[in-house]
């Protein structure tokens, strides 16, 4: 599929999906979820083992969902486009390799539950975060009151949702929502950077461990350890287990193959 709205680079094993909507500062109409839907179902998982998201331009990673198109939505249309976004956005969270946010700019609403649906978050030091729909009259709605409140705790969800007002990076940093604050010129480098170290590591294993840490935060304690001590056991039945072990024991780096 061609895409309008959505830019591909493919890095050796490393994809980066840049939205790029340039007159709405990448804003989310109905055709970029679509369009994102599509690549991330159509996304060949063995080939690509990092898939970096990220926004068009300098100024904005997502500004949100797209308001000249909510506009006109009523309550049956608002709860399509609403599906629509969640169940894209859940495709990304449940791909079986890690997705890093790299947010270069504004990242509302829409676009903050899109960096929320990624492993996790590097931000430039110019990044804006927030959850502005309650002053436009909706709720967050691409499952942001339930991962922000899941990432930073709900006194910290609440007031950003309440007020809709947007925080700074070093302020994102602080309390979780990010992982690391970057120049903007470095923000690319530290993010390939830490997805090398990803590729470099046993696929299989990661795409368990992720399935335990995602699924596991919604079960009680005695069904989250057995979760992992399965995926823990299914590591052994993978080629990889033998290489990864067997080459720490002949002091040379692995070669893994996801089998
Ligand atoms: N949608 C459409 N266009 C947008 C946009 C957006 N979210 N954000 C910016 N733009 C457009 C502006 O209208 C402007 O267009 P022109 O006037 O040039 O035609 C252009 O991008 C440049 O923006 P500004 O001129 O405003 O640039 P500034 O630097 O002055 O300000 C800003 C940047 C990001 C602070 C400002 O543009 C802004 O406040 N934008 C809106 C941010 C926002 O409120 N985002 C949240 C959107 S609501 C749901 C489903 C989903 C959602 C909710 C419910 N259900 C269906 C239930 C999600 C909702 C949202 O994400």
């Amino acid at each position: 599929m061609e895409y309008t709205f959505l830019k591909i680079e493919q890095h050796d094993q490393i994809a980066v999906m840049k939205v790029s909507a340039p007159k709405s500062l990448n804003a989310l109409n109905s055709t970029v979820l679509k369009e994102i839907d599509d690549f991330v179902s159509n996304l060949d998982t063995k080939q690509t083992r990092v898939l970096i998201i990220t926004g068009d331009g300098e100024k904005a990673f997502v500004a949100g969902a797209d308001i000249s198109e909510m506009v006109h939505l009523y309550e049956k249309e608002g709860y399509e486009f609403s599906k629509l976004g969640a169940i894209a956005f859940r495709k990304i969270e449940t791909l079986p390799i890690p997705v890093i946010a790299a947010v270069n700019g504004f990242c509302l609403g829409g676009g903050c539950e899109l960096a929320m649906a990624c492993d996790f978050r590097y931000a430039s030091s110019k990044a804006k975060f927030g959850q502005p729909e309650v002053g436009l009259g909706i709720t967050p709605g691409f499952s942001g009151t339930y991962r922000l409140a899941k990432l930073v705790g709900q006194g910290y969800a609440k007031e950003m949702i309440y007020t809709g007002k947007a925080i700074r990076a070093d302020e994102a940093l602080r309390i979780g929502l990010v992982n690391a604050v970057y120049e903007p010129e470095e923000l690319m480098d530290k993010v390939m950077e830490t997805a090398q170290k990803m590729v470099a590591n046993a696929p299989l294993a990661i795409a368990y461990a992720k399935q335990c840490i995602n699924e596991s935060y919604d079960l009680i304690a005695d069904d989250a350890i057995e979760l992992e001590n399965t995926a823990f056991g299914k590591c052994f039945a993978t080629e990889d287990q033998k290489e990864g072990m067997t080459a720490f024991l002949e002091k040379r780096p692995a070669k893994f193959v996801g089998k």
